[in-house]
């Protein structure tokens, strides 16, 4: 698929996707949704990738869904289908990619684009960033997995109220909420971002995207369960010459060189 819609490059290890609409707040139409959907997919498939960077072009992080595409298709638009067939293949293919995701936010996240920093494992932003839950201004609910995700992160009457008021949440509260993991002045974002993307792409892949999925699974499952679940990713991360790396690295006292294998 060619890309008209977004940025995607591959170095060192680094998949970085840039949302690139930048007059419109990198506001997502159906093309758009559709080659971040395959962008990420071709990340699952690389074993090249060990770490996605997903940031936006201009000001903005996304304004979520193009309000102006919606209303120019009129009655023939679905909503229903549209999520099915285009976000829900985003947030999944972020949530169930078993390498880290780092959402670099670089300014405002509304609507969809909430639900696509949340979905992202690390997020660092730049102090202009902000998080915009605008759905009811428009009259609509919560979708691409906000109404799961963000009650988890910061309880629900947080997250309803933020639901309900769609007031901008500024960079500071949302570093204060846990909702970031770093605020950073907006000339360090990127130095900040590429400093998170290699150090995570150069370590020891196979343990970081299992811990992703033990993490995400863990939410269903029972202690029990759990546990269980930890044993035998265990015995597969111990199969990693990562893990026999980590391990002589240590005793040697010398810095490890993880393969990602
Ligand atoms: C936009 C947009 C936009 C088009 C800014 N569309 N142009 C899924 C399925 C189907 C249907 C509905 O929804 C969903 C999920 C969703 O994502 S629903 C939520 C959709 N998003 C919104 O409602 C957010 C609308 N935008 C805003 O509230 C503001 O633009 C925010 C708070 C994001 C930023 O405000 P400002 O920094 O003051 O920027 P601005 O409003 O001046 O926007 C800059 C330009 O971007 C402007 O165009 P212009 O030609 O006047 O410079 C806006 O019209 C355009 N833009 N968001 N979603």
């Amino acid at each position: 698929m060619t890309y008209e819609n977004i940025q995607f490059d591959v170095t060192d290890g680094v998949a970085t996707i840039t949302l690139n609409r930048p007059d419109s707040l990198n506001a997502f139409t159906t093309a758009m949704i559709a080659e971040t959907a395959d962008a990420l997919k071709q990340c699952g498939r690389d074993a090249a990738v060990r770490c996605v960077v997903i940031t936006g072009a201009g000001r903005g992080f996304t304004a979520g869904q193009d309000l102006a595409e919606v209303q120019g298709r009129g009655d023939e638009f679905s909503i229903g289908p549209h999520l099915r067939a285009g976000y829900h293949r985003i947030i999944k293919g972020i949530v169930g990619l078993e390498k880290p995701v780092v959402a670099a936010v670089n300014g405002v996240a509304a609507g969809a684009g909430v639900g696509i920093v949340l979905a992202a494992d690390i997020r660092i932003a730049s102090e202009k960033a902000s998080l915009v839950l605008a759905f009811s201004k428009i009259g609509l609910v919560p979708d691409s997995g906000l109404n799961w995700l963000l009650p988890r992160m910061i309880g629900q009457a947080r997250a309803y109220q933020l639901a309900v008021t769609a007031e901008r949440l500024g960079a500071e509260q949302a570093l204060a909420w846990g909702l970031f993991n770093e605020v950073v002045p907006a000339e360090q974002l990127a130095a900040q971002v590429d400093a998170w993307a290699q150090r995570l792409a150069s370590g020891p892949s196979i343990s970081f995207g299992l811990t992703k999925r033990a993490m995400n699974r863990a939410w269903s499952q029972t202690l029990e369960e759990a546990l269980d679940y930890e044993a035998y990713l265990q015995d597969t991360a111990a199969r990693t010459a990562d893990n026999k790396e980590g391990v002589a690295a240590f005793l040697e006292k010398r810095a490890p060189h993880y393969t990602g294998k």
